[in-house]
């Protein structure tokens, strides 16, 4: 039998599991101005490679838009409403950033999405992440929404455990993912980043995450 219910409607969408939608290109049409208003957080908050607990320096550079930011250090991982580079709050949230992070998470059925943060990766080539959960959010109910930008990359979809075989999804310029409901504890990943060259970034791949780490109020 075809399996039709993978497909959900006559675009590139595609369901990867109960929770995890695929909204294939969703973000091409705004990609100029999602890159434009990169430029302007990453002039407040430049990338960094953080130090991980064990000591090591991650190959992916990051920073954050928001009312907190992701990092980490020897000490574990947390969300700081202080980037600790600066020593200031992180740069605003664009407008054009939680416009499609409310659009995308709307098209997956999660009716409020409030991202407090969103966590931006940037990837040049060979850097990678290893098999991960994202589990430092307050509301694991809450959903994650993605948006992969430049070079594509070999996304890495696990199990609801670290042993379960990773299936290798592409993930290309434009595309945006909604994670939430049981597939927001789901191991993931993404394979070292192969040489490119992207007409817009040259050969970066640029992820951002959207996600809600704080209660409300
Ligand atoms: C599934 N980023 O930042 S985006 C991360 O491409 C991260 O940079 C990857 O994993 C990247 O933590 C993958 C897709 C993604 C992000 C968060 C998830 C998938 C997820 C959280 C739960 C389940
Ligand atoms: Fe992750």
């Amino acid at each position: 039998m075809l399996p039709l219910d993978l497909y959900d409607t006559a675009s590139r969408d595609v369901r990867l599991d109960e929770g995890a939608l695929v909204l294939g290109g969703m973000a091409r049409s705004i990609d100029r101005a999602l890159l434009d208003a990169l430029t302007v957080v990453e002039r407040d908050a430049p990338f960094r490679h953080l130090l991980t607990p064990g000591g090591g320096l991650m190959s992916v550079a990051m920073t954050n838009c928001g009312a907190v930011g992701w990092v980490s250090d020897r000490s574990g991982y947390r969300y700081d409403p202080v980037d600790p580079e600066s020593g200031k709050r992180w740069p605003a949230m664009p407008a054009v950033f939680t416009d499609l992070a409310a659009r995308a998470a709307n098209a997956a059925g999660f009716r409020e999405f409030a991202p407090d943060v969103c966590l931006i990766n940037r990837y040049e080539p060979g850097a990678r992440l290893s098999l991960h959960q994202d589990r430092d959010e307050h509301d694991l109910g809450h959903p994650i929404v993605s948006v992969s930008l430049g070079l594509p990359a070999i996304f890495l979809w696990g199990g609801q455990q670290r042993v379960d075989r990773p299936r290798r999804v592409p993930l290309t310029h434009g595309d945006v993912v909604v994670w939430g409901g049981p597939a927001r504890m789901t191991f993931h990943g993404v394979r070292a980043l192969a040489e490119g060259h992207h007409p817009l970034t040259g050969s970066i791949r640029y992820n951002l995450t959207f996600r809600r780490a704080l209660p409300r109020g």
